[in-house]
């Protein structure tokens, strides 16, 4: 007989803190106690207690596919048959590294790690060494993994927490890392002034996905390359979320601006652990054993997670794969859009390619101080709803929603029903 969610939660919690692995997952921001997902399935998520769900977390974003594409699972099988880990070079390592090189336009040289914490705290040191300064901007509500240089009004977890730094970090850290306004070049000119030639990096999500979906505005992302160029900055764009996301390029692509740096995730793993950072050669080369910058990893381009990542990739290159994608996530979009505005509750809906979300508040939603008006409440009673009727969203109004390409018209006309209901219960 299988343990129910709520023993598997009982019993988690004498283990493990707070029960989970990760705070987001411990549902605390919308009261409820997670759910135990047994298995995933395409757009699906059976849990342990019988529910099916349609899932719009997709492993915060990486099944871009959905789950156990059998493409995906195939190449992990037929990997993992010949062993999982070496600590040696492996050819899967250049394969993924020529198709990171060809297809993000930024990248002459990319480097390998676990997870985006690792990716970004990388691309910061890379930065510092480069530029031999020490501060860093990055913008209040944007998530850049649990790196300490960026726990400070971080967005996601942290800013579902209301965690403006935390404890751990130290005050010299704390006092390198400096925090903008998003959408906010007037005050990413002042910290400049202000911090005149000490600056080694401006990191952006070229589209904030950590504090809900933020769009840069008109000119943002270009301004900050102007910027970076002027005062010698390493512009690094944390495309963790929005690579592969948006299209094969990226939001560098998309928006044409072009980073020194970028820092990769979640697609590029196909669902296991796999990230990367990369960007000009003369930056990347800095790092050891060519440079003297060092970093390292024992699971850096495991054979298994590159296998499921490269997969991925083979599936999002196919022909009119985004642009499938693309139309049905922003014609889905639009509709909760509509459904939302016809009962009339103060609700807004941020959307860019298959990823989005809906704001409770009246908007616009541009920046870290407007998205915390959004009603809290109100998304956990519409998480509540949604749920019930098995529509697995982002446990906190402050994450992305994500379409996948396995997720079916019928998927999104029961999801724009069951939005409608209960948009109406709550009205
Ligand atoms: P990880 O270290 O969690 O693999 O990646 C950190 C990271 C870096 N950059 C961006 C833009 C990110 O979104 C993330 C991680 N995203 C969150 C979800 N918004 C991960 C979920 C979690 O923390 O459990």
């Amino acid at each position: 007989m299988r343990k129910t969610s709520c023993e598997l939660f009982a019993q988690a919690q004498k283990f493990i803190p707070g029960g989970v692995n990760s705070p987001v997952r411990a549902f605390r921001s919308v009261g409820l106690d997670p759910r135990y997902i047994i298995r995933g399935s395409g757009s699906c998520l059976f849990d342990t207690d019988g529910r099916e769900y349609i899932d719009f977390v997709c492993s915060w974003g990486a099944h871009i596919a959905g789950h156990a594409h059998p493409h995906v699972v195939e190449a992990i099988k037929k990997t993992a048959d010949q062993g999982t880990s070496f600590g040696a070079c492996c050819e899967l390592e250049v394969q993924m590294a020529e198709h990171l090189v060809e297809m993000v336009p930024c990248i002459e040289k990319v480097r390998m790690v676990s997870s985006g914490t690792e990716a970004t705290m990388s691309a910061v040191r890379l930065a510092r060494a480069c530029t031999s300064r020490e501060k860093i901007i990055k913008f209040s509500g944007c998530y850049h993994g649990h790196a300490d240089s960026f726990l400070s009004k971080a967005g996601s977890g942290a800013m579902t927490y209301g965690i403006p730094g935390t404890p751990g970090v130290t005050r010299g850290t704390a006092a390198d890392t400096l925090n903008a306004d998003y959408n906010n070049l007037e005050d990413v000119k002042r910290l400049l002034s202000d911090n005149c030639d000490q600056v080694a990096a401006v990191i952006v999500e070229p589209v904030a996905g950590n504090m809900g979906v933020v769009l840069p505005a008109e000119g943002f992302l270009q301004g900050l390359r102007s910027l970076c160029d002027l005062h010698g900055i390493i512009l690094i764009f944390d495309e963790v979320i929005t690579g592969f996301r948006l299209g094969p390029g990226g939001a560098q692509q998309h928006y044409s601006v072009m980073p020194d740096l970028t820092t990769l995730g979640k697609i590029i793993g196909g669902g296991l652990p796999a990230a990367a950072f990369g960007g000009k050669k003369e930056i990347m080369d800095m790092l050891a054993p060519v440079g003297p910058v060092y970093q390292a990893g024992t699971l850096s381009g495991n054979p298994l997670a590159l296998a499921a990542g490269l997969a991925t990739l083979e599936l999002v290159r196919e022909p009119g794969f985004f642009e499938n994608l693309n139309n049905h996530a922003e014609e889905f979009f639009k509709e909760l859009r509509n459904i939302t505005k016809e009962t009339g509750l103060a609700g807004l809906m941020n959307s860019i390619a298959s990823m989005g979300c809906l704001f409770f508040e009246s908007g616009p939603v541009t920046d870290y101080a407007s998205a915390v008006k959004a009603d809290t409440q109100r998304y956990a009673d519409y998480f509540h709803g949604m749920l019930e009727l098995g529509i697995y969203l982002a446990p906190s109004q402050f994450e992305a929603m994500f379409v996948s390409s396995a997720h079916t018209d019928a998927d999104l006309s029961r999801t724009l029903e069951a939005h409608r209901n209960v948009l109406k219960a709550l009205s």
